[in-house]
């Protein structure tokens, strides 16, 4: 069986998916680029920097843009995005997570975050979660951000599992395919047809079950 789950956070364990899609939204439209949900796929589980390079790029704007006003752009989005999250309690955890860490925690399953958010320590926090995570793999210490698989296979190395032991929990394409570069084997939150059609997807949290996840690793 598995050793351990590396989880996502943003659209995985609570809707903070949202929060950045507004935030990108906000700062966009205030340079003049429009981008709508379907866009937005592309920017999930994508760095800040990374994501802020593609919506430059898609508003054909990517030219005029030197590295200081680069700087303070990707920082005006982030502060409004922690202006969104501030209020942020233990109730806005997806269902399913908790009674999910629990069980994970008490079949003693390691549990690891491999989140690509800087501001993953302090959401843990505010959700009361921290207590269930043995590592919280740091996405500025990774040299490739997802897809690339550097930050789940340092959340498996925080919890000292080998990455082929491991079930990752993602909610974005890129970290789907973050998940399969790594050699662990994803679980996808959302739709085939945003995630693809190869991999086990439930549709809500609340199927995340330790049975559920027991099969999928048995199949
Ligand atoms: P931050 P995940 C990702 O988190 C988000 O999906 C993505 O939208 C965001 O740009 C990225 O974190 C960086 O976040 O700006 O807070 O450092 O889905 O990998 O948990
Ligand atoms: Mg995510």
């Amino acid at each position: 069986t598995f050793q351990a789950v590396l989880f996502d956070l943003d659209g995985v364990i609570t809707d903070t998916a949202e929060y950045h899609y507004r935030a990108w939204k906000k700062l966009a439209g205030e340079l003049g680029i429009e981008i709508d949900r379907s866009f937005n796929e592309q920017l999930k589980g994508v760095s800040r920097e990374d994501s802020l390079k593609r919506i430059l790029a898609f508003g054909g704007k990517e030219g005029e843009i030197g590295a200081e006003e680069f700087a303070r752009l990707a920082e005006r989005k982030n502060d409004s995005y922690i202006e969104m999250i501030a209020a942020i309690t233990p109730d806005d955890v997806f269902p399913g997570i908790l009674p999910l860490l629990e069980a994970l925690q008490a079949a003693g399953k390691k549990i690891a975050l491999a989140s690509a958010s800087k501001n993953g320590p302090f959401l843990l926090e505010k959700m009361g979660l921290t207590r269930f995570f043995g590592a919280i793999a740091d996405p500025g210490a990774v040299a490739h951000s997802k897809p690339a698989p550097d930050i789940f296979l340092a959340a498996a190395k925080g919890v000292g599992t080998n990455i082929r032991a491991c079930l990752g929990i993602e909610d974005a394409l890129a970290g789907v395919q973050a998940i399969k570069a790594a050699g662990a084997l994803p679980v996808g939150v959302g739709r085939a047809q945003d995630l693809g059609d190869d991999i086990a997807i439930v549709a809500g949290t609340a199927e995340l079950t330790l049975a559920y996840l027991e099969e999928v690793w048995r199949q």
